[in-house]
């Protein structure tokens, strides 16, 4: 049986107390790895090898670091098929998806900020007459933790620990248990591009266990995190009296506001996109599509005509969806789906369980589309994180905001419009931390990544990212003339 194992001051080992849980493949159900379950034990070995390489990597060039933070880029795009097939076994997302996105941009991730350190620069004063200087420092935190998901595994991960890196701390990352095996092949990668060991160590297990473990270790200063919105308040609750800086990227349940005057073809492809790509298991999905009344009954029979188009399969072949993470999280979805139309939601299309053949156990959905009676509903407060949407009228830019903001999260929203004053008005009203205007994911690794309310404190990407991975330090310096 494949064994996923720490990666822990350049070495792979089992976790100290010698125990395992199954990685499931979910376009089949079947156990095809054991990780291991790590503990504080393990968090603690991880923490010493980070603290024992902090002095050395936190002195190397930002040209150094740079240096191999490339060579780790071209390692990942290397081994683009392996990494994309890994992905795809332990996600259930088809390999085309894992092979075009999730790994060339998980080798750009660290590409880009390898680029963004050797500009980042801080900013100083002259204090003239009173002969002072003033500059600010920013320095890296120490050893930091990096906490990741189960719906863009290596993306994400590599999202967190670039920065990291970069920046000149050295690392505690812990991917999901559900989808390690990537994080795992990051190991090899990053050893053979020169990163010195213990720089970038690895941890595998229950989120529970080793995860609260890394929150609760004193050294480790920082905490980027990924993930439910429970356990971003779990993690906060247990940072906070450690006054530990936390990153907290979480929840979404995001609108998607289409007025009539749209591009109507572009918008109904992207929004094919936006619903339902990886399985409508990113937090960045347009999961409540809101449209305008004049195109309303148009929009609602060409859209769920196109969603019966969409395909549904094993990952391997040339499918538009694959299966969802786990059979928890397909019971869960199914659930959601009843619940909405106990609560009045019409199943225009979708809504059952895809038995795909010579593949009986694996977890697939069919893409689904509710039209519910309002905005209250729980499948619109609530985030589902599949393969599901719902759809609803609207009559005036008002209340498109106002059904856009009423819900407890506040991280992406997508506005379809070709009037620029409309789509000016209705996105500085949108409570959230990212307004796509006829367009969606579309993303600029410059700008800043990250939402309100309950998706999260903080924002990653760009030096949004460096500066919370760096703490800042004034320098005044007096002179004699
Ligand atoms: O996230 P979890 P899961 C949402 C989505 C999904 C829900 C749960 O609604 O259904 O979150 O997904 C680790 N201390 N998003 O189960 O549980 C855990 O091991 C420290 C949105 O993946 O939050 C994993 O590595 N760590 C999100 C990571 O936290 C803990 C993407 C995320 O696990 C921990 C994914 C603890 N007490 C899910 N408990 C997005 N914004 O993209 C768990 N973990």
């Amino acid at each position: 049986m494949l064994e996923v194992l720490n990666y822990i001051n350049g070495r792979y080992l089992p976790a100290a107390d010698g125990g395992w849980i199954e990685d499931v493949d979910p376009s089949n159900g079947t156990v095809y790895a054991q990780i291991t379950r790590s503990g504080k034990e393990d968090v603690e070995d991880a923490y010493q090898a980070a603290k024992k390489a902090f002095p050395a990597w936190s002195q190397t060039s930002q040209d150094q670091r740079a240096a191999i933070m490339l060579k780790i880029a071209e390692g990942i795009e290397a081994r683009l098929d392996q990494l994309a097939k890994a992905e795809s076994r332990d996600n259930g997302k088809p390999v085309s998806l894992a092979t075009k996105v999730d790994i060339p941009r998980s080798a750009k991730n660290f590409r880009f900020f390898a680029h963004a350190i050797t500009q980042f620069s801080t900013e100083a004063h002259e204090s003239v007459g009173n002969n002072s200087i003033n500059f600010t420092l920013r320095q890296p935190i120490g050893v930091v933790g990096c906490i990741s998901p189960w719906n863009l595994p290596l993306y994400l991960f590599s999202w967190k620990i670039a920065p990291a890196l970069a920046a000149g701390n050295t690392v505690v990352a812990k991917p999901s248990e559900i989808t390690p095996m990537t994080a795992s092949m990051l190991g090899e990668i990053v050893e053979e591009a020169g990163l010195p060991k213990g720089v970038l160590n690895i941890v595998h297990g229950l989120g529970p266990e080793v995860g609260q473990a890394l929150v609760e270790h004193p050294g480790i200063k920082a905490i980027s995190f990924t993930g439910g919105t429970k356990t971003g308040a779990i993690l906060a609750a247990t940072a906070a009296p450690m006054f530990k800086k936390l990153s907290l990227e979480l929840g979404g349940k995001n609108p998607n506001l289409i007025f009539a005057d749209c591009d109507r073809e572009k918008m109904l492809r992207t929004t094919l996109r936006s619903s339902f790509a990886n399985q409508g298991q990113i937090c960045l999905c347009g999961s409540r599509i809101f449209v305008e009344r004049s195109y309303y009954d148009t929009f609602k029979q060409e859209f769920v005509e196109a969603v019966k188009t969409l395909t549904v399969g094993h990952p391997a072949d040339d499918v538009d969806l694959g299966a969802v993470v786990t059979k928890e999280h397909q019971e869960k979805i199914q659930a959601y789906i009843k619940i909405a139309v106990e609560d009045g939601g019409t199943l225009l299309c979708g809504g059952r369980a895809v038995s795909v053949k010579g593949h009986e156990g694996g977890f697939y959905l069919q893409p689904t589309v509710i039209e519910v009676p309002s905005n209250d509903c729980r499948i619109n407060q609530e985030e589902v994180f599949g393969p599901v949407v719902t759809i609803m009228p609207f009559d005036d830019e008002q209340e498109a905001i106002a059904l856009a903001n009423d819900v407890p999260y506040g991280l992406a929203s997508t506005v379809w419009s070709n009037d620029v004053d409309r789509v000016m008005r209705v996105g500085k009203k949108l409570e959230a931390g990212i307004v796509w205007v006829n367009t969606w994911l579309n993303r600029d690794l410059r700008t800043p990544f990250g939402g309100v309310k309950e998706s999260g404190v903080g924002r990653e990407g760009g030096l949004e990212a460096l500066r919370f991975f760096t703490e800042p330090k004034n320098i005044c310096i007096q002179y004699n003339n």
